[in-house]
């Protein structure tokens, strides 16, 4: 498969956590995957016990899209799939999800081929903890300062990274502000992804109006896959704009 390039127009990544991926359940999502307006799969979890790679596998041979790991932990890098999010948790201190666990899997991934795609990932705060918190024993930013979100995310931006990614958390009570996505938006030049917490097309329009470039959806789709519909019309009509 050629490189993705997540930097062209609005796009929607469906995020499946291997441990909740059940074929049947997902048949709507798994359907419209050939749709315009649907551009990618997200498989990992903070906290996840099944395997990656079938679940990976099942998706490239039942739907034409791309599938992008996003690993937990380094147990979740599976090199079948198209790319991967290396993922240095700039939002905290945690030398290990820095560097540390990059170390482990670095040469493995380039001698593979797997795209890696350098990824800032910055946890925003919000109403208790996320799972990705307790788990990496990192932090988050405190959602009312954008000022430091845009320090941090420009430091991740000149230290290399090809993507920024604002996480509310999985299923978190609100997502992402738009006062943070375009604070962010104005001051990087990578793409920008924004997930946790979109559940409706109203959220979802929100986050692309402030500025994201992929919105990501992991809990509302696991609840009702046939959303899917509703947020494919969402980039569907914002692409039919950018024309
Ligand atoms: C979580 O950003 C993703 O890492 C998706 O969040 O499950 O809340 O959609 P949701």
């Amino acid at each position: 498969m050629d490189e993705l390039n997540l930097g062209q127009g609005k796009k929607l990544a469906v995020l499946i956590d291997p441990d909740k991926f059940d074929p049947g359940h997902y048949r709507p999502v798994v359907e419209a995957a050939g749709q315009r307006g649907f551009d990618f799969f997200l498989v990992g979890g903070s906290l996840t016990f099944s395997p990656i790679g079938p679940v990976v596998d099942f998706l490239h041979e039942n739907t034409p899209l791309p599938v992008i790991l996003f690993p937990g932990d380094v147990e979740q890098v599976y090199t079948g799939a198209d790319a991967i999010l290396f993922l240095s948790l700039i939002s905290g201190r945690n030398s290990e999800y820095l560097i540390g666990k990059h170390v482990l899997v670095a040469k493995r991934l380039k001698d593979s081929g797997i795209q890696v795609i350098p990824t800032g990932y910055m946890l925003i705060g919000g109403q208790g903890k996320t799972s990705v918190e307790y788990i990496t024993q990192t932090h988050s930013l405190p959602a009312d300062k954008p000022q430091l979100a845009v320090a941090t995310a420009v430091a991740g931006e000149l230290l290399g990274m090809k993507l920024i990614y604002l996480e509310a958390g999985s299923n978190a009570s609100s997502p992402v502000s738009q006062e943070v996505i375009s604070a962010v938006k104005q001051n990087i030049d990578v793409p920008l992804m924004v997930g946790g917490g979109i559940r409706d097309e109203q959220q979802m329009t929100r986050a692309y109006n402030a500025g994201a470039d992929i919105a990501v959806i992991g809990s509302a789709l696991e609840k009702s896959p046939a959303k899917i519909k509703d947020f494919v019309s969402v980039v569907q009509k914002i692409k039919n704009q950018e024309k």
